[in-house]
């Protein structure tokens, strides 16, 4: 996994933040803009007295639901459009994550709110564009409060039609939302973070060795444990349960046996002396999924091996608590941005090298997959709750 160590990008502790804010060609770039065909502006001021500007997006009229999608980013803070500086993108462009994201879901008919997470005035953003006023990880909390208020005080929706949609750390704020917002109908994590507490050393040790025992089962290298070879595998393990044939494909795949590895070894990886809560106060966010069944989807790249065992450990949480709707995918050789990534130091004239890699832009078929998925449990809740009527919003075009 690509890290960054740019101050500002370090403050997430320990998780790579890349989609901050502008490139290091030093002139930063700007974004696409709003995208929506109206958009109606929303600003919020926090105890600090920082403010911060966002947006509310609204698809054509002929294509509108009643049904929004929230998009909280990663790290401390990341500019609107999660913008992956060119300096660390792939292919030398600056890329912008989530206006992909917010285009995507808007072109399926639904209302997006973002908003610019570097505050208003940011001292240190207009001297540098990689550098922000990190605010601490609560302060980081009271915006997603403050920004899902803001939100809500529009009525362009109803306050429970707003799916959440969190990136690394945005993931664990959404976690935060839906214990305070329990009727939300539904969060996607890509790649969260922070979502579960475990021995992590421990765990990625059951990972590494569960994927030795794999590839020493896997006697016709398809890359599947088919039921015999798979007999061999257990054969070896304390567990000796059937494993969870995840995507039902009748054979089980690195991601299905890892977990069933970590589900026979509890002891190891779990944390004796985890409390309840963190230390701000908030439940985990895997518990507070498990207990109101929220419907979830969880995107995270193999190469992405931090937030894979909270991942990993999530799923099995969601699956022992017997909850009927969470879907969990592992995309191979993507890294934390659900991207490609190519190794090698990033070297900026003013900070040194700065990464130790490059990565994005994020991959379509996972923004088509998170898309298709959020527009999946919309129709299904519709279908459940009866002719949702959309909300007269006297919204005006303020591109
Ligand atoms: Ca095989
Ligand atoms: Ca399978």
């Amino acid at each position: 996994m690509i890290t960054v160590s740019v101050s500002l990008l370090l403050t997430a502790a320990g998780v790579a933040q890349i989609a901050g804010p502008a490139a290091a060609t030093e002139a930063a770039q700007s974004g696409p803009g709003p995208l929506g065909a109206a958009n109606i502006p929303i600003t919020f001021k926090s105890q600090a007295g920082w403010i911060y500007d966002g947006r509310i997006e609204i698809p054509a009229e002929g294509r509108r639901r009643p049904w929004a999608v929230m998009l909280l980013g990663g790290g401390m803070g990341t500019d609107i459009d999660w913008q992956l500086p060119a300096i660390l993108s792939i292919s030398g462009q600056a890329t912008y994550d989530g206006a992909t994201l917010a285009k995507a879901l808007l072109d399926e008919g639904f209302v997006v709110m973002r908003w610019q997470a570097i505050r208003r005035d940011d001292p240190k953003y207009a001297k540098d564009s990689l550098m922000m006023d990190a605010p601490s990880l609560e302060q980081c909390f009271e915006h997603a409060r403050l920004a899902l208020a803001a939100f809500r005080a529009k009525k362009v929706v109803s306050d429970d039609h707003i799916f959440l949609l969190g990136h690394s750390l945005g993931g664990r704020r959404a976690g935060m939302l839906l214990e305070e917002n329990p009727k939300l109908p539904g969060v996607v994590m890509m790649a969260g973070a922070h979502l579960f507490p475990s021995n992590v050393q421990a765990a990625k040790q059951i990972i590494h060795d569960a994927a030795d025992e794999f590839q020493k089962a896997d006697t016709d290298g398809d890359g599947l444990l088919s039921a015999d070879e798979f007999e061999r595998v257990k054969q070896g393990m304390s567990a000796g349960a059937q494993a969870v044939d995840w995507d039902r494909d009748g054979r089980i795949n690195i991601h299905e046996m890892t977990i069933h590895s970590l589900k026979a070894q509890p002891e190891k990886w779990r944390k004796k002396d985890a409390a309840a809560r963190d230390k701000y106060g908030h439940l985990w966010t895997a518990d507070v999924i498990a207990e109101h069944k929220t419907p979830t989807l969880m995107v995270v790249g193999s190469l992405d091996e931090r937030w894979l065992v909270d991942l990993y450990l999530t799923a099995l949480r969601l699956e022992q608590a017997g909850h009927p709707d969470f879907e969990f995918e592992v995309y191979e050789n993507l890294g934390h941005q659900l991207a490609k990534e190519v190794a090698g130091d990033v070297t900026h004239p003013k900070h040194g090298v700065i990464a130790d890699g490059r990565a994005g832009p994020i991959e379509q078929r996972v923004v088509r997959r998170m898309v298709d998925w959020i527009k999946a449990r919309a129709e299904r809740l519709k279908a459940r709750r009866g002719s949702d009527t959309i909300r007269p919003s006297g919204t005006k075009n303020t591109n």
